[in-house]
């Protein structure tokens, strides 16, 4: 397999879109025949983190055990795409710290109110009426990004345009 890897880090809000903007570009690398793999909450957090909730110091290890399982499909030379709230610096200076240069942070960067109002699950809906506590933006913090290689802005334009700036920001090229 002879390609550059990279871990592309996509933090942000619930329902900030993370996981369209990544999909799409997942789609792009496929068809310049890239192999990829994505991490997400729904094969991370029913399984291997099935034992975790929304404490910041669960949400730690949450993010630990996916820079660990991420180093590892990086190793073998996926495009590695993981898709975390990952609402503090100190819990993405971690990751970065654990995967090393090849760590690519990307802010999905989405106002609140946006976010609330699309609330694709009903997140939102739920936890202003009290039923979820530690709920990231209301009752427990996101710090946003000082230093992200990218700023996605979800709620300006659409996820197809990021993915394109996302695949030009990597520099791949056909058959690379
Ligand atoms: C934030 C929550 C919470 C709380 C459940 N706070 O929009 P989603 O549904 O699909 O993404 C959110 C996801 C957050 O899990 P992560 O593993 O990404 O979080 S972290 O990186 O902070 O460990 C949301 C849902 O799970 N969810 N409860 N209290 N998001």
């Amino acid at each position: 397999l002879n390609q550059k890897s990279k871990l592309l880090w996509f933090t942000g809000l619930s329902g900030s879109g993370k996981s369209t903007v990544a999909n799409q570009v997942e789609e792009r690398l496929h068809m310049m025949g890239k192999h990829t793999y994505l991490l997400d909450g729904d094969n991370l957090r029913f399984g291997l983190n099935g034992d975790l909730g929304f404490s910041l110091e669960d949400r730690r290890e949450n993010i630990r055990r996916i820079a660990e399982v991420g180093k590892l499909f990086l190793d073998s030379g996926a495009i590695t795409l993981c898709t975390f709230v990952s609402p503090t610096r100190e819990i993405r200076d971690m990751a970065r710290d654990m995967v090393g240069e090849d760590f690519v942070e990307i802010y999905i960067k989405c106002d609140l109110e946006i976010c609330a109002e699309r609330d694709p699950k009903g997140l939102y809906k739920k936890a202003m009426s009290g039923e979820i506590e530690d709920f990231t933006g209301l009752n427990s913090p996101y710090e946003e990004p000082e230093n992200p290689e990218l700023v996605l802005e979800t709620d300006r334009f659409s996820a197809e345009e990021l993915a394109e700036k996302v695949i030009s920001y990597l520099g791949y090229k056909e058959g690379e």
